[in-house]
């Protein structure tokens, strides 16, 4: 209790906070509706924040747009410095915003300082990038000519991001956006906006101590802020995470005015476990991957697919490992699972399962509600044997429901891994090259990513983030995924006294 008064101290969060930031400026109004948050782990409300009217917005797009003409003439580098100075604020501040992480949105705090070192980790990665946007250099069919290409910022970026990561995404789509010279608008989830105010305040600081102008960073807190974005032709490009079926929306909204999305939306991710496999390596990996963040990361693993000579071995010290998990607030160290987001997450968890039994899945471990737990979010791990094709099993269900599948041969594991319309995250666990080699394949796995010997979730900030079909297709964070966020322009550049036309077409006056 004590502790996190601290903590809410320490970030600055109020008892009710106002709607929106420009940067270092926070709204002063009083009067708009109130949105509280509590927390999964103990029911508490934590705080109170007001959401934005539309007037509001165009409050919050004003400056943008106008910040958008300073910073994008700022050097790079000197872009990158700010950004730099950003990633030393959140090492300032790791154990305090991990913890907060932690309480508004239920995760353990080992996962919530994670999810911290992630932003930490963006940052230095944005910080080397400043110096390193290229383009290419290209050879002229035409004398004297020079032809080569360069990468300039967008505008606006709107970053819509998800309860599940309340920190990290934001910072993936910001410290890249910030290098590459766009300014930044921030809608959080209205399940975690407190977390999205302590990011503000820290990077507040940073804005404010530069003599930054307004509108580089901007936060607005409501729903109905979400509509406004996506259709709004001041925001060349969203950058959106959530679910699949608002993923389609905000997707077709943005394509209507032509402008550009970065999606990641669902997942549905499996480990195919091999007869060769380490099993008591594939233990950790799947039960980490199933149960971390309470079954709730897109990367989650919900389902393994495992190989018959082994099943049944494979199964028994599953279902012994999941024996071992405890249950409990996600503060409390000594505790590997913490609570879904809320009671509605908890709804649709029972009713995967009812779903499931319906369709004929056999669980060898049972779930169900934790019933002596203050805030009715905390819920059972469990783990079915199903068949691919049921309509849950083809579904992202953001729970630790894991489903178990039996498979002969890899080829008909890699087609069972790739039948399910997502395509973000997938593993295999073997020791036997030709089984990695061939998973790893254009015959392989087609997620955007597919790891060998490693869990499905829990990836690096320096590669590309995101994944295929029903996930949109989206990349964040590392590799090249910076392009993204700019926009690239072809330049040809004659220097020679004569006019030649390309393709060599004659054209005399
Ligand atoms: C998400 O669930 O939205 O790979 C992101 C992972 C984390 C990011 C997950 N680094 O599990």
């Amino acid at each position: 209790e004590q502790n996190i008064t601290k903590v809410l101290k320490n970030l600055n969060i109020l008892d009710l906070n106002p709607a929106y930031c420009t940067g270092s400026q926070w709204a002063s109004i009083t009067d708009r509706k109130t949105l509280d948050s509590y927390s999964p782990a103990d029911g508490n409300k934590i705080a109170g924040i007001q959401t934005a009217t539309e007037a509001d917005y165009e409050e919050v797009l004003k400056k943008a747009e106008q910040a958008f003409l300073y910073w994008r003439s700022l050097p790079a580098p000197k872009r990158g410095e700010i950004v730099r100075q950003f990633g030393d604020a959140l090492r300032e501040n790791k154990e305090d915003l991990g913890t907060l992480v932690s309480y508004e949105m239920g995760k353990s705090l080992q996962e919530g300082l994670g999810e911290v070192q992630e932003m930490i980790d963006i940052c230095d990665f944005a910080v080397g990038l400043s110096r390193q946007l290229y383009g290419l250099t290209m050879h002229s069919e035409r004398p004297n000519h020079r032809m080569y290409e360069q990468w300039h910022p967008m505008g606006i970026v709107g970053i819509i991001s998800a309860f599940n990561f309340p920190v990290a995404v934001w910072s993936w789509n910001t410290a890249l956006a910030l290098v590459c010279g766009n300014v930044c608008v921030w809608k959080p989830s209205s399940k975690t906006p407190l977390c999205a105010v302590a990011c503000q305040h820290i990077i507040a600081k940073v804005l404010q101590a530069n003599d930054l102008p307004e509108g580089i960073c901007s936060l607005i807190i409501g729903n109905a802020v979400g509509d406004l974005m996506n259709n709004d032709k001041r925001i060349p490009l969203i950058s959106f995470t959530g679910s699949t079926r608002i993923g389609r929306i905000v997707s077709s909204a943005v394509a209507g005015r032509f402008g550009q999305t970065i999606l990641e939306l669902g997942g549905n991710n499996a480990i195919i476990i091999s007869k060769d496999a380490d099993l008591d390596m594939s233990i950790i990996g799947a039960v980490f991957g199933a149960v971390g963040t309470a079954g709730q990361r897109c990367t989650s693993t919900r389902r393994l697919i495992i190989q018959e000579d082994i099943y049944d071995d494979f199964k028994e010290k599953l279902v012994k490992a999941y024996g071992q998990l405890r249950i409990g607030n996600p503060l409390d160290q000594h505790n590997h699972v913490g609570p879904l987001i809320d009671t509605a997450a908890v709804d649709m968890y029972n009713l995967a399962i009812q779903k499931g039994i319906s369709e004929g899945a056999k669980f060898v471990v049972e779930g169900g509600v934790i019933t002596n737990e203050p805030s009715g979010c905390y819920v059972k791990p469990c783990v079915a044997e199903v068949e691919n094709r049921y309509e849950i099993v083809q579904e992202e269900t953001f729970a630790p429901i894991l489903y178990l599948i039996k498979y002969k041969t890899l080829e008909e594991a890699i087609e069972l891994q790739n039948g399910v319309p997502q395509g973000l995250s997938s593993a295999i666990m073997t020791l036997n090259l030709r089984e990695a080699e061939l998973f790893l394949s254009a015959a392989g796995s087609d997620c955007g990513i597919a790891n060998v010997n490693i869990g499905t979730s829990g990836a690096e900030i320096g590669g590309a983030f995101g994944g295929e079909k029903e996930t949109g297709g989206g990349r964040e964070s590392g590799s090249d995924a910076w392009k993204g966020y700019m926009r690239r322009q072809t330049n040809t550049i004659n220097y020679s006294n004569t006019l030649p036309l390309a393709q060599g077409i004659k054209f005399d006056l």
